[in-house]
């Protein structure tokens, strides 16, 4: 019988790892900014298991507010304040919106 894990494969992985590529199983990660009162996108396609990493650079706070995966994601980011980060584990649409800001709309498309 054939063993899955071969030296070749695990050599390969390793070769991988050390050349720092990034492995195959890892999402990437997007960026998106809020600047004047604006998200720096107004939709965006990502795959499950990405992750956004919202950035203030505006001079006023922003309150980032969405449902993801039937969770809610509720999160004040005062001007100043560190990137915040979410990954997305469900396949779906979303809007990403601003509580503070109600013209702030970003969409959200997670494909598979
Ligand atoms: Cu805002």
């Amino acid at each position: 019988m054939r063993r899955f894990f071969s030296a070749q494969w695990i050599g390969c992985f390793l070769g991988l790892s050390l050349l720092g590529a990034t492995p195959l199983w890892a999402g990437k990660q997007v960026t998106i900014s809020q600047k004047g009162k604006k998200f720096s996108e107004k939709e965006i396609t990502i795959k499950v298991g990405d992750e956004i990493k919202f950035i203030n650079d505006d001079d006023t706070a922003h309150h980032l507010m969405f449902k993801a995966g039937g969770k809610k994601v509720s999160h004040k980011q005062p001007k100043g304040a560190d990137p915040f980060v979410h990954k997305f584990e469900e396949e779906g649409k979303l809007k990403v919106r601003c509580a503070i800001h109600p013209k702030m709309k970003l969409k959200v498309k997670v494909e598979k």
